[in-house]
Parts: C-alpha cells; sequence; structure tokens
C-alpha cells in the first residue's frame, strides 16, 4: 500500500509533456519526405525550430534591424537592448553570476579555439600538458592540437570503456603536475555518454586545473549550472538548443575572461584606438569584435525562452523515456549491436548492423522519411578506439515520439531485408 501511495506521489511531480501539441509549433514537421511523414532522429546535429524562433527572427528583421552598441537612434538601441537581453537570458539558463560572464560567439567550436587561443595558449609551455578525452568531437581536440603545436605542451588523453564510459581512474591518473588545463565533453555526441563532469571538475580544482565543459550536446538535455559545477568555462550552440545557427555561448568565470587577451581584434571590442596602441573595451565585449550576429542572439533568447516555458526537466523526461524505449526496441532487432550503453546517458542511440554499412542503413532509413546520421560523428579518435569506422545514430528532441521511434525499428527491419 505504501509503495503503491509512493508511486502515485512520484508520478504526480513526475513532469509531462503535450508532444502531440508541442509538435504544432515547429512548423518543418509537417512536411514530408520522399512521401513519407518526415521523422526527424538527427537532433544531436541540430535540432528543428519553433515558430516563436522563426517569428521572433523574422520581426527583428522586420522591425528593429540595425547595429548594436554604436548608433543613438531608436532602432539601434531596441537592437542593442534585444541582444543585451539575451546575454541576460542566457546567463539565467546556464545560472551564470554575471551578465558580463556571456560572451557571444558562432557556436560551441568558435567558443572552444577562442579559449584554446585566448587562455590555453599564452598557459602552456614546452613540458607542460593538456588534457582531452577520447570521446571529444573534433572541435574540442583539433584547437588543442594547434595549441600544442604552437606551445610544444603534450596532449594527453583519456580513455573510454567498451560501454562507452570514461575511465574515470585513468583521468585521475593523467592529471598531473604539469597538467595546465582540462577539456571534457559534457554529454559525448557520438554515444551519449554523460560524464561525471562535477567529479572531474572537483578532482581538477583539487590541482588547481581549470576546466573547460564542451556543453554542446548537454544544453539542449540537462539541467546545467555553471555555479554548481565550478567549471571554468562552458560552451555550447544555439542551434542544437532550437535556436538559430551561426550563434553560440562562451561561458568564462569573470576572473578568467578579465585576465585573457582577446581573440580577435576589431570594432566594438576597444575603447580607444590610436596607431600606437589599443585599449580594450570590458568584458564581454573585448571578445565580440565586429558586428555580431544579433538576430542569432534575439533568435537563441526565443528559444531558451521557449525551452524554459516547456520545462527542461520534462524535456529530459520525455527524451528519457524515449531513449529507454529506443534502446529497448532497437537492442531487439537481430544482428543489431547497441554502440555505448553507459548508465548516464542523454538522448542519443548509436548502433551497428552485422553486414550493413552504415551509410546504407542510413540510406534506406531516409526512404522510410526516417532522418538519422551516420559516420565518425566528427568523433573519429573514439571510433579508433572502438574499432569502428561509423555507427548509425538516431538522436532525439522534445517533439520526438514512440511512434517515431517504431517507425526507426520498421525502417531497420526492411533495411535488413533489403541489404542482407
Ligand atoms: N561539441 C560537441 C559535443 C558536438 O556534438 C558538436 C557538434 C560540437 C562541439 C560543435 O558544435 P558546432 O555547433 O560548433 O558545430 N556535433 C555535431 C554532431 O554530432 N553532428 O553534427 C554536429
Amino acid at each position: 500500500m505504501k509503495r503503491g501511495n509512493e508511486i502515485l506521489a512520484l508520478e504526480a511531480i513526475r513532469p509531462s509533456l503535450d508532444v502531440e501539441r508541442l509538435r504544432e509549433d515547429f512548423p518543418i514537421l509537417r512536411r514530408k519526405v520522399g512521401g513519407k511523414s518526415l521523422v526527424y532522429l538527427d537532433n544531436a546535429a541540430t535540432t528543428q525550430k519553433p515558430r516563436a524562433v522563426i517569428e521572433t527572427i523574422r520581426r527583428y528583421y522586420a522591425t528593429s534591424n540595425a547595429n548594436v552598441h554604436r548608433g543613438v537612434h531608436t532602432l539601434s538601441d531596441r537592437a542593442t537592448r534585444g541582444y543585451e537581453e539575451a546575454r541576460v537570458r542566457v546567463a539565467r539558463f546556464l545560472n551564470a553570476r554575471e551578465d558580463r560572464e556571456i560572451v557571444f560567439v558562432r557556436g560551441a567550436t568558435e567558443a572552444i579555439n577562442l579559449v584554446a587561443q585566448s587562455f590555453g595558449r599564452p598557459r602552456l609551455r614546452r613540458g607542460d600538458e593538456m588534457l582531452i578525452t577520447v570521446m571529444e568531437h573534433h572541435s574540442n581536440i583539433v584547437p588543442w592540437q594547434m595549441v600544442c603545436a604552437a606551445t610544444g605542451a603534450a596532449l594527453k588523453v583519456v580513455p573510454v570503456h567498451g560501454d562507452g564510459e570514461l575511465d574515470i581512474v585513468a583521468y585521475g591518473e593523467r592529471l598531473s603536475h604539469r597538467t595546465r588545463l582540462v577539456a571534457v565533453t559534457h554529454v559525448s555526441n557520438a554515444l551519449g555518454t554523460v560524464n561525471p563532469i562535477r567529479e572531474m571538475i572537483g578532482m581538477a580544482h583539487g590541482r588547481n586545473i581549470p576546466v573547460l565543459v564542451d556543453g554542446a550536446q548537454a544544453a539542449p538535455h540537462v539541467k546545467v549550472d555553471v555555479r554548481e559545477l565550478g567549471c571554468d568555462f562552458y560552451a555550447f550552440s544555439g542551434h542544437k538548443v532550437y535556436g538559430p545557427t551561426g550563434i553560440g555561448v562562451l561561458y568564462g568565470k569573470r576572473e578568467h575572461l578579465e585576465a585573457m587577451p582577446p581573440y580577435q581584434g576589431g570594432g566594438d571590442m576597444i575603447l580607444r584606438v590610436t596607431i600606437e596602441r589599443t585599449t580594450y573595451n570590458e568584458i564581454p565585449y573585448k571578445f565580440e569584435a565586429g558586428t555580431p550576429n544579433i538576430a542569432g542572439a534575439i533568435g537563441l533568447c526565443a528559444a531558451l525562452g521557449y525551452l524554459d516555458d516547456i520545462g527542461r526537466e520534462a524535456v529530459a523526461a520525455h527524451e528519457r523515456e524515449l531513449l529507454d524505449y529506443a534502446t529497448e526496441t532497437v537492442g531487439e532487432i537481430p544482428g543489431v549491436r547497441l554502440v555505448g550503453t553507459a548508465r548516464e546517458k542523454a538522448g542519443i542511440l548509436s548502433f551497428v548492423m552485422e553486414g550493413v554499412h552504415p551509410h546504407d542503413l542510413g540510406t534506406v532509413l531516409d526512404h522510410e522519411g526516417v532522418a538519422i546520421r551516420t559516420g565518425h560523428h566528427c568523433a573519429m579518435p573514439l571510433m579508433d578506439a572502438l574499432g569502428l569506422p561509423a555507427t548509425a545514430r538516431a538522436s532525439f528532441g522534445m517533439y520526438n515520439t514512440r511512434a517515431e521511434v517504431d517507425a526507426l525499428v520498421e525502417g531497420i527491419w526492411k533495411a535488413r531485408e533489403v541489404l542482407l
């Protein structure tokens, strides 16, 4: 009896989504692909946009377009206010202490490059080490390789276990007196593994080593609180959180951002310029050279507002349910092997089918209207570590349904018939 009551109480507090209703907010979900209803399961690559975002961008260009931080005229003031309101919204989304800890960039890639060049490069020397993991997206590998090549520092790598969980013991062992910086993904884009970044940050900070977290795959699925995490930097992309492409966020602790040199030079990042020398603007403007993606920031603000209205906990619970259902139903298909079965996962199901190349599988699924991604997912070192050339990857968003998982499963069965 008591147990029954507990379950009832749990259900009462569990947030739920009206998925059918919210699907109506996404115009693209109504379109057909090759005569079939679109089943969009490539959300880790990019998410679709709700009308709130599309309309906000249209309205901005139709009514308020001007450059920011420069004009005294009405439109410039409106554009500036919209852009800065977006910064406030992002700060709240990440629970940053201050708005000025939010730098607008093109996306996670640019955020990481900024930290690599402005924070990593000046503090790395020959004999120093930079620590990443083998499950990083290329955008959290290549910028560090470039900095290591320029400074003579060594790039060290934390391995993964066969199930896609990070080897946390190896992580502890690789943190050394030589380590100057850790860069780690919050959620793996290829496997969906959620890394224990709080613990990892704590371990690094125990040795005074700063940590950058690549949150590109976490921000859409997991509630992120940078103050609770204590991370030094956090990066994510607007287009993966139902916002536009070409806008992203770098969160950095104020003391770091203030101490860092600018990444690019140009307009807006200066206070005074003479031919001899330039005084830089305060943060975050010091890092936002040139006309920024104003419409993108305003669109991102609408996306984060939309996501928060729906409720991030409710979205996470819904995606968890879809992932569990897909794990069970896809995993049952003969010849299919799931790749990445970590205990903590978010929204991503990677798999391979015996005797079938993932690209062929993806092509058959596309004929059924089912969009998934196949390939190395910009995580070639991880694929090498797992001994795989490629996987098929279904990734879920707030608007996906169990019926769409069924369509994926049917499509895979069809691929078996056609390709085997
Ligand atoms: N970090 C992670 C973990 C990612 O998944 C991606 C993009 C990036 C960084 C780069 O983000 P961008 O917006 O700057 O390009 N990941 C993927 C993917 O999994 N499929 O397409 C893009």
